[in-house]
């Protein structure tokens, strides 16, 4: 059983497993190198062979225990025929949301627009890089999805206060997305992804309706990925309550951000975490850096913990510290 699985499923708190959300980025070299011949971001996406080397260019260097494809969590939307492009300094843009076009498509045309994801599953899976280590797998989640879907870029400034207007349009599109996204995960599973994280990246945007926006439709996918056999992760990032939305939800694990109190946590939580650290204290003195790791290792010290961030790793983040990090968790009794 892979490291991972043996705190997931069988809640071994011996070891610490470790991956980084973002570890295949901007912060690596190699990555940059690729990336300053593929301005397109999404053609590079959809391109597998240099998706495939990407995905394991942080396995190479560091080892990690699990690789987590190169995609992105906006490929949903685009597989549902709403444009999207990446732009330079600016981030993410969506094109118009055309309602009825969205209605047309079937699953089978969303299939084949995402094929070259499910080939870059295919062609990881038996990947002698991927030895005794999970592929992840992943998606956005529906709320973090219909914000961008209906904000049109990121909402890293807030929502805008007719976000909520149109009342029909967010529930027809959030029962498409529900679609689309076990779509996308039951062909991920089916290409190979042996873990599936869900990403709700701006679930602390949410500030009633809790249920119809973050529990009902995380729990519907939840279930669906458990159905499938597979365990699922998930990653609401923001909310002011993990430990409700763990009972409510109940994923396999739970990614934490690092606004929450880990060792409150590790009292009231009852399923496997992930992550925490803040993408910071990289950024800070390598003395710092260790003794922030082992805080959080020291805390989830009985408790099945995958060493993980609190968020992706930036972008300004020197390679040597990551090297620092996996070796201070590595070493770690
Ligand atoms: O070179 C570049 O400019 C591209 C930067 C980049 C990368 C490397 C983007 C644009 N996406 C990705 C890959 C990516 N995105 C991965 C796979 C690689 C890995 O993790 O190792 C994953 C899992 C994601 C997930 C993702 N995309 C999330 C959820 C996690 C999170 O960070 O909160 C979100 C919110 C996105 C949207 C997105 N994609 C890219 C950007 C800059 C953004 C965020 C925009 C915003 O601020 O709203």
């Amino acid at each position: 059983m892979t490291p991972i699985k043996e705190c997931l499923i069988n809640k071994s708190t011996k070891t610490n497993p470790i991956w980084l959300m973002r570890q295949a980025g901007r912060y690596l070299p190699e990555f940059r190198e690729i990336r300053k011949e593929n301005p397109d971001f999404i053609k590079l996406c959809l391109n597998p062979n240099l998706a495939k080397d990407i995905t394991l260019q942080p396995i190479k260097r560091f080892d990690f225990d699990a690789a987590i494809i190169f995609s992105d969590i906006l490929m949903v939307p685009y597989g549902m025929g709403q444009s999207v492009e990446f732009k330079k300094n600016f981030g993410p843009s969506l094109g118009s949301l055309e309602l009825n076009k969205l209605q047309n498509v079937t699953k089978n045309d969303f299939t084949k627009n995402l094929s070259s994801v499910y080939k870059l599953l295919s062609s990881l899976k038996n990947s002698e890089d991927l030895e005794n280590k999970d592929l992840i797998g992943f998606v956005g989640a529906p709320w973090t999805l219909l914000v961008y879907m209906i904000n049109k870029t990121s909402p890293k400034n807030g929502l805008s206060g007719d976000f909520f207007k149109d009342e029909i349009l967010i529930n027809e599109v959030l029962d498409l997305l529900d679609k689309f996204i076990k779509t996308h995960i039951e062909n991920q599973i089916n290409a190979g992804a042996t873990i599936i994280q869900i990403f709700d990246s701006w679930a602390g945007l949410i500030q009633n309706n809790f249920d119809k926006f973050l529990y009902n439709p995380t729990l519907s996918l939840v279930n669906y990925v458990k159905n499938l056999g597979v365990p699922v992760i998930c990653f609401p990032r923001g909310i002011s309550d993990y430990v409700k939305f763990s009972k409510i939800v109940k994923p396999s694990m739970i990614n934490i951000d690092y606004d929450v109190d880990p060792g409150i946590l590790t009292k009231s939580l009852d399923i496997p975490v992930q992550g925490g650290l803040d993408p910071k204290f990289l950024l800070s003195s390598k003395e710092n850096l260790k003794k922030q790791v082992k805080k959080y290792l020291e805390i989830f010290k009985d408790h099945p913990y995958v060493f993980n961030l609190g968020h992706g790793i930036l972008p300004e983040t020197q390679v040597e510290m990551v090297y620092e990090l996996v070796e201070t968790v590595r070493s770690y009794k």
